[in-house]
């Protein structure tokens, strides 16, 4: 482990590797990983991409890449999609198309896989991004397909927060009303060489005005993202945003909850591994869960019982007792 985190300093990507599988799946170092690399952390810039499937996310991320990387920043890129980039149906050209970009040392690349077929969430996004992060990466662009579960989450971690809609979505356009609206920091309209780009994005403009109590008022794109059009306009929105957050204190503000939350995280992890790990030593605990099985004790009453003798409590801890 000292190991591992040793090359990791010393910018081993391989080591890096290692540590987001470790992470990946929930290796009972990750708190130990988590810790040590905390220091090293909290430079990089995150970017949240969503959207539909088929919107042309990757494309997009592709041509944000190459204009970072012009840039002289080093680019961290996570997939959270079954579908998308490196996995999945999309892998093929996905895989073709970013050729370059495994070449590139200043290029990571890394597609999660969704745990569980519904909601779809990818488990420990937070702390891939942090090991970017520490990695000594600049920019972090996770693409993400947009639906339902995965907003509330793109807006735990990222800074700027994309929402790529394309012409032609119709019932898309109803989801977007719904819940994305609340969450993007910039509207990309990609595709905008096909019919209704324009239209879309006066669609959006309209919906703006019912957007409240923000001081950031999002701003519209159009992309056409295989050609490139409208790319810099994308990245110059991105800086705009960025300026903002740090003018206005909101990112600041943003990274101390954050930092707060990673706390509670790490608590609620730590108590999690203690408990299953009584649940299995405590004579006394098994003996009640054998009784609830049994049918004769209430779970909710046991409940309460086994975390009086866990955290070794007179009083009940339950809530409302
Ligand atoms: N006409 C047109 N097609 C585009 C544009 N940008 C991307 N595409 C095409 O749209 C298709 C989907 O692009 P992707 O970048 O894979 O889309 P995605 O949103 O990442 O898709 P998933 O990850 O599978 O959800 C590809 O065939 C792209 O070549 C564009 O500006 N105009
Ligand atoms: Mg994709």
């Amino acid at each position: 482990m000292e190991m591992l985190i040793k090359r990791f300093r010393q910018k081993d990507r391989l080591a890096l590797s290692k540590l987001i599988t470790m992470v990946e799946n929930n290796s009972p170092f990750m708190l130990e990983i988590m810790k040590a690399i905390e220091p090293m952390a909290g430079n990089a810039y995150v970017l949240g991409v969503t959207g539909p499937p088929g919107a042309g996310k990757s494309t997009l991320v592709d041509k944000l890449i190459r204009t970072f990387r012009h840039e002289g920043q080093k680019v961290g890129v996570l997939c959270v999609d079954p579908s998308s980039i490196f996995s999945g149906g999309a892998f093929l050209g996905d895989r073709v198309r970013m050729e370059w970009a495994y070449r590139d040392d200043g290029v990571y690349l890394r597609s999660l896989a969704t745990r569980g077929a519904l909601g779809g969430l990818a488990p420990r996004t937070s702390e891939i991004i942090k090991i970017l992060d520490a990695f000594g990466v600049d920019i972090i662009i996770v693409e993400t397909v947009g639906v339902g579960q995965m907003e509330s989450d793109i807006i735990r971690y990222s800074d700027t927060k994309i929402v790529v809609s394309v012409p032609g979505l119709g019932d898309e356009m109803q989801a977007l009303k719904a819940g994305i609206l609340e969450i993007a920091d910039i509207f990309v309209v990609n595709k905008a060489d096909l019919q209704g780009a324009q239209d879309v994005a006066d669609d959006l403009q309209m919906m703006l005005y019912l957007r409240k109590d923000s001081d950031w008022t999002p701003e519209i794109v159009l992309t056409e993202a295989q050609s490139e059009r409208g790319i810099l306009d994308l990245y110059q929105a991105i800086q705009r945003h960025r300026d903002y957050l740090s003018q206005s204190g909101r990112g600041e503000l943003q990274t101390k909850r954050r930092r707060e939350q990673t706390c509670h995280y790490a608590i609620q992890e730590v108590l999690k591994n203690y408990m299953e790990k009584s649940f299995g030593e405590i004579e006394e605990v098994r003996n009640i869960f054998e009784v609830v099985r049994e049918g004769s004790l209430n779970p909710y009453k046991a409940a309460d019982e086994v975390l009086k003798i866990i955290f070794n409590s007179k009083k009940t801890l339950m809530e409302g007792d």
